[in-house]
């Protein structure tokens, strides 16, 4: 594997940056060890985790015209997909490429060692014949290396809402990196989350099961077993919000008392005033007039925006 070191250093530092941070916050890429794969894997398939299966419902009607353009281009090319996870949606094209006996090298880009490693194992057992080479790093970071960069056209695929993870002027720093790693011709494949019922948005980040307040909590697991830290998980509260004008949905875990944390690898003791929270996530919803602006400030031009029937998940298409 292709691995850059996700090393202990990095998350020592931005735990140790984040916590002394008024307010308080951990970066949401944290979330996914090998734990939080599979309790992500888990919200993909809650009843109120809408967004995998909308998005899937998108790429299984439509992933002819989305995939038109480039089998039109015939000839061998890269298919690199930012924030791969479990391949589960990105099978439904891989199929279809395979199928179409296309000739292309697919680069899946994880932060997520484990996830790489299952996606690497599901690839080889499911499509034999199919060029792999797995990428550990961060979506920046990657687009700097652009290790898959052979001259040949690329098709990046950035779904599953993951770059809804930032702000808004985060996203369009994502975009600036976008832009300087790829090259004229080249196609980009941006899945978003749709504004809509606030009700509905808010119901998927705040599951029945608890699965999402899991989620959010073996970030606090994580730092205890990785940084030798003592939060005590049942003093803090999962809090989801959504604001309908920003489209931001944001998570935070919310201390329901006075407290000190100690974490052993700093060697440092954070206080928590009472109800004091530690923001851990955004979930961002665009407008398709937000999509096409972002479109616009990246320099890309927008071919097909490709919708579900009730308007709730966007894959669009767009070209250097
Ligand atoms: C993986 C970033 C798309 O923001 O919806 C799911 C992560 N967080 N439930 C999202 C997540 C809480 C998810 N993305």
């Amino acid at each position: 594997m292709n691995a850059k070191n996700t090393d202990f250093g990095t998350f020592a530092q931005d735990v140790m940056l984040g916590l002394n941070s008024t307010p308080k916050t951990l970066p949401s890429k944290y979330f996914y060890d090998a734990k939080g794969d599979k309790l992500f894997q888990q919200i993909m398939a809650l009843p109120e985790y809408y967004l995998t299966r909308k998005e899937y419902e998108v790429l299984e009607g439509q992933h002819e015209q989305i995939l038109a353009e480039v089998l039109a281009l015939n000839t061998p090319f890269n298919l690199v997909e930012l924030g791969a996870g479990d391949g589960m949606k990105t099978k439904i094209l891989l199929r279809y490429l395979t199928d179409k006996k296309a000739d292309f090298t697919y680069y899946p880009v994880d932060f997520s060692g484990s996830v790489l490693e299952e996606l690497e194992e599901s690839l080889a057992s499911e499509f034999p014949a199919l060029k792999v080479n797995p990428i550990q790093d961060t979506y920046r970071d990657s687009l700097k290396r652009q290790v898959w960069e052979d001259g040949k056209p690329n098709l990046i695929l950035f779904l599953g809402a993951n770059l809804g993870n930032f702000g808004v002027k985060e996203a369009k720093n994502i975009i600036d990196h976008l832009r300087v790693g790829t090259k004229k011709g080249d196609q980009v494949l941006l899945g978003f989350d749709l504004k809509k019922n606030p009700q509905t948005i808010l119901d998927a980040y705040h599951d029945s099961e608890g699965v999402t307040r899991e989620f959010n909590m073996n970030l606090l697991d994580r730092i205890n077993r990785e940084l030798d830290a003592d939060f005590d998980r049942d003093s803090f509260t999962h809090w989801p919000t959504y604001d309908p004008v920003s489209g931001e949905c944001r998570s935070y875990l919310v201390s329901q008392k006075p407290q000190v944390v100690t974490i052993g690898a700093l060697n440092q003791s954070f206080e928590f005033e009472a109800y004091e929270s530690i923001f851990t996530e955004i979930s961002k919803k665009y407008s398709l007039s937000e999509i096409e602006h972002l479109a616009y400030l990246g320099g890309f031009s927008v071919k097909a925006n490709f919708l579900d029937p009730e308007v709730y998940f966007a894959d669009v298409l767009w070209e250097k």
